[in-house]
């Protein structure tokens, strides 16, 4: 397609960069500039909606894509094959073409809205300033090919199912943990801290796990699934916490999405994640709650996982 060939273009003109980004470096963690969580998340809710509009078989490839491309990453600084680059490109290229414009610019002007203005010019400062300027041209000569094949409307919304076990399930769970999630300061900057004693190539491993069992979910749940946190976001209160209904709207549909893939897929995101987070980690967060709170939760976490695996 008119996508790919021009991915090969932007691979010529943006590869030498690539290959000067240090994707390992530890900033990439920060927030790009003053740290602002509730507007952060309102960013981040662009990017939901835009990803609840594109189509679920390429957002799919992408995920496949990105897979594919950390197996084939070499070198101190972790960039991915020449092909698997292009690939990349070409993935995120459909997934931008199947969302309408105001969706992709409306994600734009957020994450502009968190993004203190120096920061593209710091970030140039670390790579060869001609390199990246050719990138860029690359960027703008493919964002025409992209904006070609653009639709002008979104895919349909999500059919979400009702009178499930899964629905059922969530009620009881959502009832015993509400309290912990009002416990939780969701507005800390904690959650940006690195992993104490992980590297970034450790952590990616974990990722790519997440983005492997991505990949094999049911495409409409998932829909359903970023829907239903859109909707959780627009009743957040002053604290961050969303309205004990939207909360339970999102564990079903989380439920269902996780029902939707294999029992070892999930345990393969599980038992990655165990590997990179130090029990001091965890610790750290039970003595932030009320434990009594923590461990409600738990419990309800624990049988709500047996409605799902009946399911899966
Ligand atoms: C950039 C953008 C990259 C900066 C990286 C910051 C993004 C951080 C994302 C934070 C994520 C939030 C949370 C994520 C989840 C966390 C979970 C805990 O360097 C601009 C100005 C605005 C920059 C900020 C907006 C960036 C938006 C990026 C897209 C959003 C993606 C979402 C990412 C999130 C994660 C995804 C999963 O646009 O941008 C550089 C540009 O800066 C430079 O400005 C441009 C002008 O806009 C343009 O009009 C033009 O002037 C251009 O062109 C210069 O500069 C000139 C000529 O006109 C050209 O013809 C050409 O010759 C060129 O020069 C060659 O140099
Ligand atoms: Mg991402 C974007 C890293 C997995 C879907 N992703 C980005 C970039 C960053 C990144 C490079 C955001 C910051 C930025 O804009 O820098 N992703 C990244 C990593 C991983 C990952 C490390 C780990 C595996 N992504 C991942 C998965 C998905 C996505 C699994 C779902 C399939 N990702 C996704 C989308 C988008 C990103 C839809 C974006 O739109 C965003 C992005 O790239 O926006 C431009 C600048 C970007 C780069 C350095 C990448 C190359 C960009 C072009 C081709 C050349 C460079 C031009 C110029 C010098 C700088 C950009 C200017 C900008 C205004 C266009
Ligand atoms: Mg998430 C999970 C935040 C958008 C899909 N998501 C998580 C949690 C964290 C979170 C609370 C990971 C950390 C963790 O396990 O803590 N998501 C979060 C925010 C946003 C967001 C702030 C922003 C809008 N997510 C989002 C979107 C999608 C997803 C758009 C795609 C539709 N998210 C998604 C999945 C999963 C998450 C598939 C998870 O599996 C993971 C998770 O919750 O795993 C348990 C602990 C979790 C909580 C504090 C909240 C859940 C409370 C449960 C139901 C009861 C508590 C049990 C116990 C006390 C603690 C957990 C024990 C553990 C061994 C299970
Ligand atoms: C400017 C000035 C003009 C010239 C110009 C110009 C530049 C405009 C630009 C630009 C626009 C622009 C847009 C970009 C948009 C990036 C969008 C990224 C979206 C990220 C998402 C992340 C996610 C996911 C994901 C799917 C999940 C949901 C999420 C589901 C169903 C200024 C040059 C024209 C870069 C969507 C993907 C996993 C949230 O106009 O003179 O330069 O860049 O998890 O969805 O699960
Ligand atoms: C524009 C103007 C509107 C019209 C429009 C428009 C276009 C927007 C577009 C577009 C946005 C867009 C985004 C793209 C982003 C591509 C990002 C590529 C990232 C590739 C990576 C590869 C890699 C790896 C990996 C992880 C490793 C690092 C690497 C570590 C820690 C402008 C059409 C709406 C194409 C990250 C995955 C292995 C490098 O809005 O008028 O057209 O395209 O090895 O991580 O090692
Ligand atoms: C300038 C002037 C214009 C011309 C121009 C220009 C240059 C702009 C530039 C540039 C922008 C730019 C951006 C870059 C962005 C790179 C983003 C990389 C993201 C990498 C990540 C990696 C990671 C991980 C991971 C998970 C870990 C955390 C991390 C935990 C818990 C000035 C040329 C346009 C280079 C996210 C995945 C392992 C961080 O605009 O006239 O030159 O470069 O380790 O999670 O640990
Ligand atoms: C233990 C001991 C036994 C008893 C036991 C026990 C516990 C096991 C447990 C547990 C397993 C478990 C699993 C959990 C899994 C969470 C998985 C989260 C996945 C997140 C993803 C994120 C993402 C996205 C997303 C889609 C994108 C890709 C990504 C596309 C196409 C120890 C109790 C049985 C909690 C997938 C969603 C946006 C990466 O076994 O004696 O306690 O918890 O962006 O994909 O866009
Ligand atoms: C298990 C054992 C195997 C069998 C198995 C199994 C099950 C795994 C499961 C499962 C995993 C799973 C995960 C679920 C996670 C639910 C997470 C809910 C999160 C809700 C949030 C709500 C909110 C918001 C929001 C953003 C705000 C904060 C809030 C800010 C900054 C165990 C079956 C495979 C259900 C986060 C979105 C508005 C609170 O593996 O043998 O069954 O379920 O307001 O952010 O304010």
């Amino acid at each position: 397609d008119e996508i790919g060939d021009a991915s090969k273009k932007l691979g010529d003109a943006s590869y030498n960069f690539a290959k000067e980004v240090d994707w390992n470096n530890g900033i990439f963690l920060q927030a790009p500039g003053k740290f602002q969580p509730l507007k952060a998340l309102k960013a981040i809710d662009k990017m939901i909606e835009m990803g609840a509009a594109a189509d679920p078989k390429l957002l799919k490839a992408a995920a496949e894509a990105h897979h594919k491309a950390i197996g084939s990453i070499s070198g101190p600084n972790g960039v991915t094959s020449r092909a698997d680059w292009d690939e990349v490109n070409a993935a995120l290229g459909r997934v931008v073409a199947s969302v309408p414009k105001a969706k992709v610019m409306a994600v734009y002007d957020a994450v502009k809205d968190i993004t203190d203005p120096k920061v593209p010019a710091y970030m140039k400062s670390l790579v060869n300033g001609p390199d990246a300027e050719k990138a860029y041209q690359g960027f703008l000569e493919f964002k025409d090919v992209v904006a070609k094949n653009q639709v002008t409307a979104a895919s349909a919304p999500a059919v979400v199912p009702s009178g499930d076990k899964i629905g059922a399930a969530a009620k009881q769970l959502s009832d015993a943990s509400y309290p912990f999630i009002k416990d939780i300061d969701w507005l800390s900057d904690i959650y940006l801290k690195p992993l104490p004693g992980k590297t970034a190539p450790e952590t990616l491993k974990a990722i790519d796990k997440m983005i492997v069992m991505g990949a094999k979910m049911d495409g409409n749940l998932l829909k359903a699934a970023a829907e239903a946190h859109h909707k959780a976001i627009g009743s957040v209160d002053s604290k961050g916490v969303t309205s004990a209904a939207d909360y339970e709207a999102v564990n079903a549909a989380l439920g269902r999405l996780v029902a939707s893939v294999p029992k070892d897929t999930v345990m393969d995101v599980y038992n990655s994640m165990a590997k990179i987070v130090d029990p001091t980690v965890t610790n750290n967060m039970f003595s932030k709650v009320n434990p009594l709170d923590a461990v409600a939760a738990a419990k309800g976490f624990y049988t709500f996982k047996d409605v799902v695996q009946a399911s899966q």
